[in-house]
């Protein structure tokens, strides 16, 4: 079978056959990569217990696939550019032979400092080049990279830290965001205040922001790699060996370390993002997503570079210098392929096609869409004012958990429709279940989104609590694992994502876990209890709404608001604030105590009239002062 998908006739033979016979199938295309050792058996599962493995007693190091496997035939062709957020400054580009050295450079300074096979790292970086080399680096020699998002707070990397037990930190002195810098070291300077595992800090001198250096415990970058080596041998892995973790929030609790492995889930990052994009050698490529998110680990690294592809990294923000700047930087690479979130789409839409219109965009021929629902209106837009109404656009549903793609269109191959996200890509096995796990068979039907066999990408626990992952995933349906998505099959088979079913809300394709923000929001030293819901909202898809009890009705609401969002921003990050803040005598508790959140979301939603059976509340009179003080 060729790996490569070229009509809807390949697409419905492809997908039958890994249905059929999927181990015959992912082992075909497992042999297109490099192996130290081919592997025993190709699959063995169980859901219930949750037991997953792909490729068992295979050997091999990603970074061969990502990079010596390249240089033969394509060392000199530029690997990634790297386009800075001001845009008058230098671009910069590696090709593979140059990322190829970095990388062991990188990957001896590690081990320089003390880090194994099995250790794992922080990265707490901008969008830099070096983001890129360092996760390579990490897998080079078998350490585990957790990188967390640099808009995160100090909270929350101590958190991350603690989580996962991290020996080392690689940071950057600052962060360029738009116009302003942001101090990333003095961030992790505070982190480690209360993270005792972390004995080292490698320092990427990139904003020249000063920072102060802990002796003992602080280096540079520049000077810890200057006496290493370029020439790194690949640290043999099993298939099965841990390759990252990346931490994502639930419905409960904190934020989960989701596990992924090695072969299974470059496999994936591969395999999808050569049928999605259908990435021809010389495309410039660009996903405009941060690499703390899974985007960035799957479609600008691995993907990408396991498919010898040139992946362009940008720094900056789309509205800096101004609405023009992703299109401005379409033009200015050529870009064939660009891969973006709804929220910027509606964002920059929201700015006024003049921002547009001085652009060609002409090299572009492939648009893609990920990290929530796409309306139709955003579509539109996208495919008639970027796409000129001649690139394809590839809406792509998938999670953290998931490792790649699921459900997507295949580029200039699966006839598209606004708004769905098509079909499931070969391997990807779907149910729809009612709320009793009923299956909900044939076609315009919705219900919860489940898939019902293993995917070679698909998560294998999280870090340090498997029960929890089997709880979280696993339990809700058995023998299904439960994508805590809602979705519809339409009439003519296709999937429509609809939304979360569960406790978490996405705001801007960030994952959000209501019970997290509410947490952030509880540390107030006033604050006695706090709801938090999603609503609609036209540019980030849904906003934040904290209903709040304090102690005592605030008598200056603004201020004590401004206080709550900045306790939001120490525990979580900015991304967290919630949009509306409204300031409540109590909240619809069931007898049990369970919060009603349904009624929550009606009224942050401005329903006023109906909110359904209200008869199970213990005290039905909140609903309507809750109703009469609503934001809207
Ligand atoms: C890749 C990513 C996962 C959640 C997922 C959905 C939502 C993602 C789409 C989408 C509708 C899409 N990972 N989601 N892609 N909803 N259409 N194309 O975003 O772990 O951060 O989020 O995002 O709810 O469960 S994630």
């Amino acid at each position: 079978m060729n790996p490569r998908i070229k009509s809807m006739a390949e697409y419905e033979a492809a997908y039958q056959q890994s249905v059929e016979q999927p181990e015959q199938f992912w082992a075909a295309m497992a042999h297109e990569f490099t192996w130290k050792k081919k592997w025993d058996k190709t699959l063995s599962w169980n859901f219930n217990e949750f037991d997953v493995k792909w490729f068992e007693g295979g050997q091999l190091n990603i970074t061969e696939n990502c990079l010596d496997r390249h240089l033969e035939t394509r060392g000199d062709q530029t690997a990634i550019i790297w386009e800075p957020n001001d845009p008058t400054h230098t671009v910069r580009t590696l090709t593979y032979r140059e990322l190829h050295r970095e990388v062991c450079k990188a990957a001896n300074m590690l081990k320089a400092q003390g880090v194994q096979k099995g250790d794992r790292v922080c990265i707490y970086l901008p969008m830099v080049p070096e983001a890129a080399v360092i996760m390579l680096a990490c897998a080079r020699i078998g350490a585990i990279h957790s990188i967390v998002f640099a808009g995160f707070s100090a909270q929350s990397l101590t958190d991350r830290l603690t989580d996962a037990e991290c020996k080392i930190v690689i940071t950057a002195d600052g962060a360029f965001r738009g116009a302003k810098a942001i101090g990333l070291k003095e961030i992790v300077d505070e982190a480690l205040l209360t993270s005792p595992t972390v004995t080292r800090v490698v320092v990427l001198q990139h904003t020249m922001t000063p920072v102060t250096m802990v002796e003992g415990r602080d280096i540079w970058w520049h000077e810890a790699v200057s006496t290493c080596s370029d020439v790194c041998e690949a640290t043999v892995m099993d298939a099965e060996d841990m390759l990252f973790i990346l931490y994502t929030s639930g419905s409960t609790g904190k934020p989960k370390g989701v596990v992924h492995t090695t072969a299974g889930y470059m496999v994936w990052a591969w395999y999808t993002f050569n049928n999605v994009f259908q990435y021809d050698p010389g495309d410039i490529y660009w996903c405009t997503a941060d690499v703390g998110w899974i985007t960035g680990h799957s479609y600008i690294v691995y993907g990408p570079l396991l498919s010898g592809a040139t992946t362009l990294m940008f720094e900056g923000v789309p509205t800096y210098p101004d609405a023009g700047r992703f299109w401005q930087v379409i033009d200015k690479h050529k870009v064939n392929i660009f891969y973006t979130a709804p929220t910027a789409i509606r964002s920059l839409m929201a700015q006024g096609d003049e921002f547009v219109y001085p652009y060609s965009l002409e090299s572009l021929k492939t648009l893609g869409s990920v990290g929530e629902p796409i309306n139709e209106e955003a579509w539109q837009w996208y495919f008639d004012n970027v796409g000129k109404g001649k690139c394809w656009i590839v809406d792509t549903w998938w999670q953290t958990e998931t490792g790649g793609i699921m459900i997507s269109p295949l580029a200039h191959i699966t006839p598209t429709k606004p708004t769905f996200a098509t079909l499931p890509l070969p391997g990807v096995q779907l149910m729809l279940v009612d709320a009793n796990g009923n299956e909900l068979e044939g076609n315009n039907v919705e219900g919860n989104l489940c898939v019902k066999f293993p995917w070679p990408g698909m998560l294998r626990t999280t870090y340090g609590d498997h029960e929890r992952c089997r709880m979280n995933y696993f339990a809700t349906y058995s023998n299904l694992y439960f994508t805590g998505d809602g979705c519809r099959r339409d009439y003519d088979g296709y999937y429509r994502i609809i939304g979360r079913v569960d406790d978490v809300i996405n705001v801007s394709g960030h994952r959000m876990g209501t019970a997290e923000v509410e947490n952030a929001i509880n540390e107030h030293p006033h604050v006695i209890e706090s709801a938090v819901v999603g609503f609609p909202h036209p540019i980030k898809g849904q906003g934040i709404y904290a209903y709040v009890i304090c102690d005592h009705m605030p008598d200056h609401a603004d201020q004590r608001k401004r206080e709550i969002l900045e306790v939001v921003s120490k525990q979580i990050g900015p991304i967290a604030k919630p949009d509306k803040i409204q300031f409540v005598a109590g909240l619809p508790k069931t007898r049990s105590g369970k919060i009603m959140r349904r009624i929550l979301r009606k009224i942050a939603e401005g329903e006023t009239g109906n909110l359904g059976d209200t008869s199970t509340l213990l005290d039905p009179s909140v609903v309507e002062s809750i109703k009469n003080g609503a934001l809207s």
